[in-house]
């Protein structure tokens, strides 16, 4: 072969190699797409961002690693690769080590050094080689997990395996929450809604960092909860619902059940039995609950205000303190709601020693007392805590009486409030109220006498009288809770609605992976 040969093939060897190098550069460039953290759709709004160059790439051999064998930061490791194999399906396994692993890790730290964290801050690191997720508790290392889902593509949401790749965009959030207590509540009295409905909503407030999820248990159209030694509170009393349909309730197992499963989210759930009032469910199961001694009707219309407990009678403090402590007995939280709302047929010299005496009851089975807002009118014990809804004179008589406050005012929290007029679902007895009406307002400032000292959180309450099913109650619930979740952890001088339903609107492919059914308010700029 003459030497000319020689060289050209040399050339061209060379020149092939050059072109498969560039074309796997240009492939893995177009794999790593321009990532920016600060461009991410999160919600809520962390506390500080600060993107860098390039991004970590979820990888069959990526490990979820932990540092020491914590039985918590393990289940969080599994909950973590739970959550990212439906999509990736990459089995990620979760390692006790400390060693940096070939693939890069996600790493959980427990550490104690860092008192800007709190008791549920994090701080989420992202470089090429690993993402580390730092905090003070368990529940910091879960609202971290729950930024790292957000920060990466919606798809991850999805139950059948996606293409990638999975990157998430490199540099640091340090992030905590604003109140301690950021609420739903779910009435599963006037529609009743099954244990998995209720643990596809814990899972919906998860993604959101919501930590308290108030069950309203009984109410005059149902009682929901079994209660051994009061049979008949569910045989009768949860036989049916708004509408008449055959209601249904939570055994005592089953109760147990979810307030694990909330726990394994970091919710406290707190039961509200709701009394003197709304209370004809119980009073159609138990004749002696009634001053006439005659039981109720059982009813499954949406009126309010026309019952109440006979508080003369001692039968009903022994009752109150069998239920109390029966479902005290099983809530690990510190919490039991009382309602004490829309009392309209109990004398109010009657109403004041009846709340009083349900708050001791309470507190001998353990549990701090909330209360709807009228409880005002009794003397609040001093951990009681009173849940504004309606009357700005009660929340501030409770704030005057030491109590602190849940602000879920109706015409800004209540999820059952139509969004327009035309919006089929729900009632707007207190206006309606908007996605953005729905975000624009500060719990510390809303109504004048209680500042951010006074306020405990926020709280969504969700009235099923007209919801009846998981598609309507996620059509109603979603996306204002969404803004909820933002106004309880995000610092108001950061909340901007310009800004905010930009990032939500982001956010309609991650409802969309997630099957959640929300509403697409026409104010909100929806990602198609
Ligand atoms: N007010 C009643 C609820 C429910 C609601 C519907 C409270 C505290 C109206 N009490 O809100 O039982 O009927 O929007």
């Amino acid at each position: 072969m003459n030497y000319d040969k020689k060289i050209m093939r040399k050339i061209l060897g060379i020149a092939s190699l050059v072109l498969v190098a560039a074309a796997v550069i240009i492939a893995c460039r177009h794999e790593v797409p321009e990532q920016n953290m600060a461009e991410k759709c999160l919600i809520p709004l962390p506390g500080t961002i600060t993107p860098q160059e390039g991004a970590f790439m979820l990888k069959k051999k990526t490990v979820i690693a932990v540092d020491k064998d914590n039985e918590q930061l393990l289940a969080l490791g599994h909950y973590l690769a739970g959550l990212l194999k439906p999509a990736t399906g990459i089995e990620f396994k979760v390692k006790t080590t400390s060693r940096l692993t070939p693939g890069g890790d996600i790493r959980l730290t427990l550490t104690n050094d860092d008192p800007d964290l709190g008791k549920e801050g994090y701080e989420l690191s992202v470089t090429r080689r690993r993402i580390h997720i730092k905090a003070n508790t368990p529940a910091g290392i879960f609202y971290g997990v729950q930024t790292l889902r957000q920060l990466l593509p919606p798809a991850i949401e999805k139950k059948t395996v996606q293409e990638g790749p999975w990157l998430v965009p490199a540099g640091t959030i340090t992030d905590a929450p604003l109140y301690s207590y950021r609420g739903f509540m779910l009435d599963v009295s006037r529609h009743f809604f099954p244990p998995d409905d209720v643990k596809k909503i814990i899972d919906e407030m998860a993604l959101f960092k919501l930590n308290r999820l108030h069950l309203h248990l009984s109410d005059d159209q149902g009682w929901r909860i079994e209660i051994k030694s009061w049979p008949k509170l569910t045989e009768v009393g949860g036989s049916t619902e708004v509408g008449g349909d055959k209601g249904g309730y939570y055994t005592q197992e089953q109760y147990k059940d979810l307030v694990a499963y909330a726990a394994s989210r970091y919710i406290t759930i707190i039961p509200e039995i709701d009394m003197p009032g709304h209370t004809n469910a119980a009073l159609a199961s138990y004749a002696e609950l009634n001053c006439d001694g005659k039981a109720r009707d059982l009813y499954t219309g949406t009126n309010v205000g026309f019952s109440t407990l006979c508080t003369k009678k001692e039968v009903v403090y022994k009752f109150l303190d069998d239920v109390i402590g029966e479902i005290s007995a099983m809530t690990p939280g510190p919490w039991f709601h009382i309602g004490g709302d829309e009392s309209h047929v109990t004398p109010m010299e009657e109403y004041i020693p009846f709340i009083n005496r349900a708050q001791e009851i309470v507190a001998r089975h353990g549990k701090q007392v909330i209360g709807w807002d009228e409880i005002s009118n009794a003397t609040p014990q001093p951990n009681t805590i009173v849940q504004f809804w309606a009357r700005a004179d009660n929340a501030k008589r409770a704030v005057g009486k030491g109590a602190r406050v849940i602000m879920s005012p109706a015409n800004k929290a209540y999820l059952d409030m139509q969004y327009d007029s035309t919006t089929t679902l729900g009632l707007h007895w207190a206006g309606y109220v908007g996605v953005d009406s729905a975000y624009i307002w500060d719990p510390a400032t809303l109504v004048p006498g209680i500042g951010r000292e006074q306020v405990v959180g926020v709280e969504s309450p969700l009235w099923t009288e007209t919801i009846t099913n998981m598609k309507d109650l996620e059509y109603m619930v979603f996306p204002r809770l969404a803004g909820h979740a933002e106004i309880g952890w995000s610092e108001p001088a950061r909340r901007d609605w310009n800004d905010y339903k930009v990032r939500l609107g982001n956010f309609a492919p991650r409802f969309e992976a997630m099957g959640i059914n929300f509403y697409h308010s026409p104010l909100v700029p929806w990602k198609e």
